[in-house]
């Protein structure tokens, strides 16, 4: 990436991205460089949080984060910062990328609390001092125990309704069940609660000492934001939450959005300049699909992690809604929604077949996938750990694999390099279908990023179920990386006075990816004979294992 505007020469872009495992800060140069990556990861650098990985398993079956955590995540972060070379006052604008769906409660009279912190002391022991949240606990995007909210809410909108609304139908993690919840069953807790942010919008309102917007395109995970007249509706509002709801949140903004100048906490403790500017803050979805390059429809992100998501830019008004997937307001332009589509099953599944099947090495597997036939000799299966969410398939600890006929077959009659193509074939498939129901078949590229992409032979599997180019970033902090670009982006169009494309300031360049995977025609063929096959045993699946619909 190369920056050819002269007068923004000597100006840096922070991109700060709080995930379910660590806080990552990201500095990008006038050059579109990245001259620092600093990190907090949360099991290792805080440990006397106890969490699973940032995770709090509660008895209750309830997944949380500790709130605390996170500011005295930043705490650290602000202080490494500090002690490396850059010049910290020369960083021009800071947005950032939060884990999506999580919430923050904040307290009576923390507004008034947050813009008085003093620079003399960090923020964790003011935080504490001040008792600034009405919950110690974030819930986050993992928990999945509010089901009860989700079916009444469905039950009273029509899922169908909710999701032509609101982009997705309910969704246990998505906030507004979330708030459900707690205003149902916490409702002191409820009412002790000024306000309610996103992660990322709770991030960004540290750093202008108030409470901020969170921005159009993770307010669109939440079953509260109306897509289309980009507001909140006022009746889900009032379902979820009651008549106090609409106070205790801030209307959402285009994801550009200049929220303020930083904090004078910031200049004075740690010499930002009066100057920086704050762009809002979105979820770490849509800043991946920004730092991945995703700016037009046409090239699509698959990220290969503990899920699986695929994500795209689509237009407005080819955009068809679906139960499985979601549609955001899209973070690169507000007229464009982004879709994405987030399964459950993802490296769990891989790390399982590699350890029964292949001595728990990437080596053997990526032999065993080139010993066999794309295709799999007519052989596919079905694998779910988890209960799947997209589609939903309620199962646990599940296989199942069918021949050429759609025959049910048992695993001993299958040689051991078709039980491995046949898991990584497919995944393939499973995001292939995901992508249709949107209506997207027109694929130029995919870019893959995650753990799983260091697969070659699934790389190919991919590429030849897509039939389209694989490419993968030689930066793998997209959501980092995004969230410094969107800063960039927000500055420009501050800067402008008016909305700039972000496709003309923001330079992704042919090198800033290497290609990984090109398609085989011969493959492509006979993976479109499977795809047929595959896609009927799934539907047979998800009529047969449905989750419980009362
Ligand atoms: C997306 C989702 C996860 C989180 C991870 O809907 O729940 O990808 O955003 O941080």
């Amino acid at each position: 990436m190369e920056n050819t505007n002269s007068s923004l020469q000597k100006s840096l872009f922070l991109g700060l991205d709080l995930s379910t495992q660590s806080l990552k800060a990201l500095v990008l140069n006038e050059d579109f460089k990245v001259i620092l990556l600093e990190s907090v990861v949360f099991s290792k650098d805080l440990p006397h949080y106890n969490t699973d990985n940032g995770v709090f398993h509660m008895e209750t079956g309830e997944k949380v984060s500790p709130t605390l955590m996170f500011v005295e995540a930043l705490d650290l972060v602000l202080e490494k910062i500090k002690k490396s070379s850059i010049p910290i006052e020369k960083i021009t604008a800071i947005s950032g990328s939060g884990q999506q769906h999580g919430s923050v409660f904040w307290g009576k009279d923390s507004e008034i609390k947050l813009s008085n912190i003093d620079p003399s002391e960090n923020l964790m022991s003011q935080f504490i001092r001040n008792n600034m949240f009405s919950n110690e606990f974030s819930p986050i995007w993992m928990d999945s125990t509010t089901t009860k909210y989700c079916r009444e809410l469905e039950e009273k909108f029509g899922a169908k309704n909710l999701c032509e609304v609101t982009g997705s139908k309910a969704f246990e993690r998505f906030t507004g069940n979330q708030i459900k919840k707690i205003f149902a069953e916490k409702n002191d807790m409820y009412n002790k609660t000024e306000h309610i942010s996103l992660i990322s919008s709770f991030l960004a309102e540290i750093f202008i000492g108030k409470f901020a917007s969170p921005d159009f395109s993770d307010a669109s995970g939440m079953n509260l934001f109306d897509l289309n007249k980009k507001r909140w509706d006022e009746t889900l509002l009032n379902f979820c939450g009651g008549e106090t709801l609409a106070s205790k949140l801030r209307d959402p903004v285009p994801s550009y959005t200049f929220l303020d100048k930083i904090s004078d906490y910031f200049v004075k403790r740690y010499g930002f300049s009066k100057e920086c500017i704050i762009i809002a803050f979105s979820g770490d979805n849509p800043c991946s699909l920004v730092g991945s390059g995703i700016l037009n429809p046409g090239i699509v992100g698959i990220s290969l992690g503990t899920s699986d998501t695929i994500f795209s830019l689509v237009d407005k008004t080819e955009a068809k809604f679906n139960f499985d997937g979601h549609l955001f307001v899209s973070p690169t332009d507000e007229n464009q929604y982004m879709m994405m589509v987030c399964m459950k099953n993802g490296a769990l599944v891989r790390e399982k077949i590699k350890k029964l099947q292949a001595n728990d090495s990437w080596e053997e597997i990526e032999k065993s996938l080139n010993e066999s036939n794309p295709g799999n000799n007519g052989i596919c299966g079905f694998f779910f750990e988890y209960p799947e969410i997209s589609p939903e398939i309620n199962v646990s600890n599940f296989t199942l694999f069918l021949d050429k006929t759609g025959q049910e077959i048992n695993i001993n009659q299958i040689a051991e390099k078709e039980i491995i193509r046949a898991v990584f074939e497919s995944k393939a498939f499973l995001l292939k279908l995901a992508l249709e129901k949107f209506g997207i078949r027109n694929i130029e590229k995919v870019i893959v990023t995650g753990g799983s992409s260091k697969c070659f032979g699934f790389l190919q599997i991919i590429s030849d179920v897509f039939n389209c180019e694989i490419y993968k970033l030689d930066n793998a902090e997209t959501a980092a990386l995004g969230a410094a670009l969107r800063a960039f982006h927000g500055y420009s169009c501050q800067n402008n006075k008016k909305v700039v494309n972000m496709q003309s300031v923001i330079p992704f360049k042919k090198e800033d990816y290497s290609l990984v995977a090109k398609p085989q025609n011969e493959a492509h063929l006979a993976y479109r004979e499977v795809l047929k096959q595959f896609s009927e045993g799934l539907e047979k699946l998800v009529q047969k294992y449905p989750y419980n619909k009362k």
